[in-house]
């Protein structure tokens, strides 16, 4: 069985949906890096960045970088929806899972932890680094809304993991709300994919109302 190593409000979200979509039985163990009481040294033993999603194989071995464990998915699982038969919109969907990892969740972790990309930084370094950081992220999600086009979601008929993490990393550092002003056609399909039912239960226990 596949063990998710994730939490709630994070990145394992968009997983525990590929994994729902997948039909395969999982277990979750609840751990983040900033959660002392989660079982983070646990995490800590498969994934040195103590960073969520981690994903434990049925055969042991360990997946980390969630756009490797949506590739992988959909390649182990090829009639799942998680990646497009044909091409090219798989190859699209795997530019714009790596787009997502390298220029959105990574500027994430810059407006999460300054500290970490700024020596001796004081409190308004540190808030310089994350204004910085989150000018950067929203500009990169408006490059990914005018590059990968809905049709009517990103990964063409029905949503798979593309839109899984793009519904899931958008929901951090004020970019729906900066998406609702300059791309709102974009945030109507970050909405669509988000109330689609293989997408919305999941939803709703990460973000409950
Ligand atoms: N490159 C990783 C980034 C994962 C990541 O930053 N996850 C966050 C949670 S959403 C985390 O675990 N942060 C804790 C830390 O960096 O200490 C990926 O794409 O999966």
């Amino acid at each position: 069985m596949y063990t998710l190593f994730g939490f709630q409000g994070s990145g394992s979200a968009a997983v525990e949906i590929a994994l729902e979509r997948c039909g395969v039985p999982y277990r979750i163990v609840n751990a983040a890096s900033w959660e002392p009481n989660s079982a983070v040294a646990e995490l800590e033993k498969l994934n040195p960045l103590r960073q969520i999603p981690t994903l434990q194989l049925p055969d042991g071995g360990v997946l980390t970088e969630s756009a490797a464990i949506l590739i992988h998915l959909g390649l182990e699982f090829p009639s799942s929806p998680i990646l497009p038969a044909a091409q090219p919109e798989r190859a699209q969907a795997i530019r714009g899972l790596v787009y997502i990892a390298a220029n959105c969740y990574s500027a994430i972790s810059i407006i999460d932890f300054p500290e970490r990309w700024c020596a001796d930084a004081d409190e308004s370094i540190k808030e310089r680094v994350r204004r910085g950081a989150r000018e950067r992220l929203h500009q990169n999600w408006e490059i990914f809304a005018d590059q990968f086009p809905s049709q009517p979601y990103l990964s063409g008929a029905a949503p798979g993991g593309l839109d899984f993490l793009a519904a899931v990393v958008s929901k951090w550092s004020g970019t729906r709300a900066h998406l609702g002003n300059a791309r709102p056609d974009f945030l109507a399909t970050l909405e669509r994919i988000e109330n689609h039912p293989a997408v919305a239960p999941v939803f709703a226990r990460h973000w409950p109302v």
